[in-house]
């Protein structure tokens, strides 16, 4: 029998238990964390989706391998099985570990950038453009204009623009752009992928110029089940060949492991370049540790190795896919606005739409994820002008996307989790109108969304 939605492909081995809580204790935590979802104790979280990063449940063959960590200062058994996963299902010839995905940001940003370059990227994501900044660079957007709009339907609205490279390279000169930083999926899109075509096209034009293309690999299996399902000539391809092919286009990537790598910790920074690679093993021993381990522990490099073959199963991706899926269904069904297509690994709230009372700058996706959390305990993260920041000037940017992210930990939650989410979204969405917006108290200069706090309006 064919159900529209796969049961889970796994079944349960180890429990953790969560707490539970009253409307009471919740709207005094909310209080004393600022209304910032991010500074709420995980004890205070009954269904915790701040984010699928580092969330993800092990299985009991990368708990296995956790046992058999080989904790050598250099060149560490578990080292050579990362880099032989790397090599076999990324096809990247060089891998230099790093403990998360930023670690490997921060050095391909200091070897690439130089002052006063570009970096264009399909839409920003917070660390990446924190450290292209940090290393003297600009960044441009050169999204497809579809991926600003949550209600287009669009199969890869992760796409580049080529109109919008040529055009940079048209206005500074392609000496000036290190690198095209193409993200599979775009995460702050919605999750959306990037079409096998599309990067094929970035890949050629950028060749043509001389510049690089660096893939943000973090959830790059989730772009390659989307392609399979939505791009002609990929449909009998496994998850693996896609993947290949899809890391074909680029010169290097840099990897957040604790999303599509399946673990709890842990990332690289692979490269095809022989030079840029000694460049990265100079800077990796300053920031992070030897090239052999970069911050990580043999046994978490297993860990990482172990779950990168577990992540191409077709059986794993499918659930992912459709229980993401599952929740952004209940949730349009019950007209509440979200961003359109379903993404891969969350679903986001249109807090534009959601709140339409409460101008950008009162914070409207701020204050939806703090009363969410306080009507259920469902905890989820501001994906708008809070998480975008100031620009040179100072001045707020103002996004056009202002979500509230519902983000799915990988094999972590049932359906029945995803149910009582989505009533209690549906709930608040009755109550829309009498929610206030928020005056910010305290505000720190970068990455300000993780620690700034909050105060609701009268
Ligand atoms: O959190 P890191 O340092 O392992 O990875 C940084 C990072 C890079 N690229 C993308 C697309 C990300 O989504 C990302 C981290 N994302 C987080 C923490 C998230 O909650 O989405």
């Amino acid at each position: 029998m064919d159900h529209k939605y796969m049961a889970e492909p796994y079944k349960v081995k180890v429990v953790e238990p969560i707490a539970m809580s009253t409307q009471q204790e919740r709207t005094e935590a909310i209080k004393r964390a600022g209304y910032n979802t991010f500074l709420l104790k995980s004890k205070e979280v009954y269904i915790d989706l701040l984010t699928d990063s580092g969330t993800t449940a092990m299985s009991d063959n990368q708990w296995s391998g956790m046992m058999i960590g080989d904790e050598a200062y250099a060149g560490s058994a578990n080292f050579y099985h990362l880099e032989q996963a790397v090599r076999e299902l990324y096809g990247f010839k060089y891998v230099v570990p790093t403990h998360q995905g930023r670690g490997a940001e921060n050095i391909l940003s200091k070897i690439a950038i130089k002052p006063g370059d570009y970096v264009p990227g399909n839409m920003y994501f917070t660390t990446t453009r924190a450290h292209q900044e940090m290393a003297g660079g600009t960044f441009v957007d050169i999204i497809i204009d579809e991926a600003h709009d949550s209600q287009v339907e669009h199969p890869f609205k992760g796409n580049i623009d080529l109109k919008k490279v040529q055009a940079l390279i048209d206005r500074v000169g392609a000496d000036k752009i290190p690198y095209i930083c193409l993200a599979v999926t775009v995460n702050l899109a919605g999750g959306q992928p990037v079409s096998m075509q599309n990067m094929r096209e970035v890949k050629q034009l950028a060749s043509k110029h001389g510049i690089k293309v660096m893939f943000d690999a973090t959830r790059c299996i989730e772009n390659a089940f989307f392609i399979k399902e939505r791009e002609d000539g990929y449909q009998n391809k496994t998850i693996a060949e896609i993947v290949k092919e899809m890391f074909s286009y680029a010169d290097g990537a840099t990897m957040s492991g604790k999303k599509d790598c399946l673990v709890n910790i842990g990332g690289f920074l692979a490269l095809n370049d022989e030079d840029l690679y000694q460049k990265a093993t100079q800077l990796v021993v300053v920031y992070e540790g030897m090239p052999s381990y970069g911050g990580l522990a043999g046994r978490d490099m297993e860990a990482m190795a172990r779950g990168m073959y577990e992540s191409v199963d077709y059986y794993y991706i499918k659930h992912r896919i459709e229980q993401v899926r599952y929740l952004g269904d209940k949730l349009t069904q019950a007209g509440v606005p979200i961003v359109k297509p379903i993404g891969g690994h969350a679903v986001f709230l249109d807090a534009r739409a959601f709140l339409s009372h409460i101008p950008q700058d009162q914070f409207p996706a701020q204050m939806l994820a703090a009363k969410l959390y306080e009507i259920s305990g469902v905890r989820s993260m501001e994906r708008g002008i809070v998480s975008a920041g100031r620009d040179k000037e100072g001045n707020h940017y103002f996004p056009k996307l202002e979500l509230v992210r519902l983000t799915i930990p990988r094999r972590v939650y049932t359906y029945a989790h995803m149910d009582v989410v989505a009533d209690a979204v549906i709930e608040l969405y009755k109550k829309r109108d009498s929610i206030p917006g928020l005056k910010m108290v305290y505000e720190p200069p970068v990455l300000r969304f993780f620690t700034s706090r909050f105060e609701p309006l009268k």
